[in-house]
């Protein structure tokens, strides 16, 4: 049987061949025009990215390598008993394009466990922080100082040849996703859990065995994959898959890069928001006496945020122009696990009160929930409810696209980026103003 290192070098060989002839055939053909209101706003919607690993379209949501989500559920192979799929298959599919078989996953499974080993450093590097310090600070920092695990350095101070890049950097990724649950699972542990000592079972997948290391168990584990599944990657654009790609662009390490992606993940505009859906909902929840609100109560609560200049957490997306479909499967998985849950009583409500005052209000172009509306929700019903936490999570989920994208980056060879930027009087000469 092919390894997964092996069926990727052959799709790296196949894909190799369409590079070079886009840049040497089609290299200066025009693809997008761009506007004032694009350079001013962020780049929004410039076509300046390739992967092939997962698109967004605005209105159908996220496809992993051409399959939508609900596909990617149903497809992939999943433990005996499990409602959700093995994480290491989803990985797979990410770098490789195919869905993989039973076989091919044990073989990822038993790959990973080899690397979840952590250096004693990092613990004293996680321990050494004081306990109300954010989990994303620490989180970074433990990557950070793991930079010295890179095999990537070694070869390339060696003098290794480009062509070979993607394959340093495949060992270095993927002893970094097999390692994050386990870094994850003991900042946990130290700062909400008294330091409780939880060691790696190496007869559990990627979910589960973060599941018990967080001493959460069954059903927990199908919730874990459920959520590393549906946080694993949108597209190249967004701030932390573009901070990874960009880091990792000059040819630092995966170290420096996945610390990157974390740093910029933690922003509430982005992965922070999670943690301020929950935050916003309790503050509610402690106006209201724990009593649950009422339609006109709720609208009134949102309309106070707006109108004191703060966005609604978990609504509108740059991209998206419908309800986010990993909203959508949260929402199912609520409806079918846990339809009494008093917090998804409150994001049921947010649901049809807050998208009809977005479009009042105007601002917002797209007033529809994201993913991040809905997956704390479910984290706080089997009992993390420590939601300054809930982004960590998020982190892990994503460094499996981003740290896909860096390996294929390498394997394509695209270059350092380096956009290029212009003055406001540049501008205002273009438009003709002066
Ligand atoms: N509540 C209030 N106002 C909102 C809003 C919301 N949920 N979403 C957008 N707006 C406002 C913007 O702040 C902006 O206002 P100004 O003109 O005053 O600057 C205006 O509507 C136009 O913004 P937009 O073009 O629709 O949205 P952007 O592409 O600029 O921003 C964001 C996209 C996701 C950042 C934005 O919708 C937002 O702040 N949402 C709330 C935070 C959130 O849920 N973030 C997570 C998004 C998903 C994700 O990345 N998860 O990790």
């Amino acid at each position: 049987m092919t390894t997964l290192k092996e069926k990727l070098y052959e799709k790296i060989e196949a894909h190799r061949p369409r590079i070079k002839r886009l840049l040497e055939e089609h290299g200066d053909k025009v693809i997008s025009d761009v506007t004032v209101q694009q350079v001013i706003g962020g780049m929004r919607g410039i076509k300046s990215l390739v992967t092939d690993i997962s698109y967004l379209d605005p209105y159908e949501g996220i496809r992993y390598r051409g399959y939508t989500l609900p596909e990617v559920f149903q497809k992939l192979p999943k433990p005996e008993g499990a409602e959700m799929p093995y994480v290491e298959g989803l990985l797979y599919l990410l770098l490789t394009g195919d869905i993989p078989t039973e076989s091919q996953v044990s073989d990822v499974i038993y790959d990973s466990i080899n690397r979840r080993m952590l250096p004693k450093y990092v613990y004293e590097v996680i321990d050494s922080f004081p306990n109300n310090s954010h989990p994303m600070v620490i989180l970074s920092a433990a990557v950070m100082s793991m930079q010295r695990e890179s095999l990537f350095n070694v070869k390339y101070q060696r003098g290794i040849h480009k062509l070979d890049y993607w394959d340093p950097t495949y060992e270095d990724a993927i002893n970094l996703i097999s390692k994050l649950p386990i870094i994850s699972a003991y900042i946990y542990n130290k700062l909400y859990q008294s330091n409780v000592k939880c060691y790696q079972d190496p007869t559990l997948d990627f979910g589960a065995n973060f599941a018990h290391m967080i001493q959460k168990g069954v059903p927990y584990d199908d919730v874990a994959r459920m959520y590393f599944i549906l946080h694993a990657d949108h597209e190249s654009g967004n701030v932390s898959a573009h901070a990874g790609h960009l880091v990792a662009s000059s040819l630092s390490d995966v170290y420096y890069a996945t610390s990157g992606m974390i740093n910029g993940l933690a922003g509430p505009l982005h992965g922070l928001a999670n943690q301020e859906v929950l935050r916003w909902i309790q503050d509610l929840r402690g106006k209201m006496g724990k009593k649950a609100p009422g339609e006109e109560q709720m609208k009134k609560f949102v309309w106070e945020t707006l109108n004191s200049g703060q966005v609604i957490p978990g609504f509108g997306h740059a991209v998206l122009r419908k309800t986010d479909p990993r909203y959508s499967i949260q929402r199912e998985f609520c409806l079918k696990h846990i339809p009494e849950d008093e917090l998804f009583e409150y994001v049921d409500l947010l649901y049809k009160v807050v998208p009809p005052i977005l479009k009042e209000q105007g601002k917002a172009k797209n007033p529809w929930p994201n993913l991040d509306a809905q997956s704390g929700v479910i984290q706080w019903h089997y009992g993390l409810t420590q939601y300054d936490y809930y982004t960590v999570l998020f982190s892990i989920g994503r460094a499996l696209g981003v740290l896909s994208n860096i390996i294929w980056d390498r394997a394509l060879g695209y270059p350092i980026e380096r956009p290029k930027s212009i003055t406001t009087d540049m501008l205002e000469q273009m438009v003709g103003i002066k």
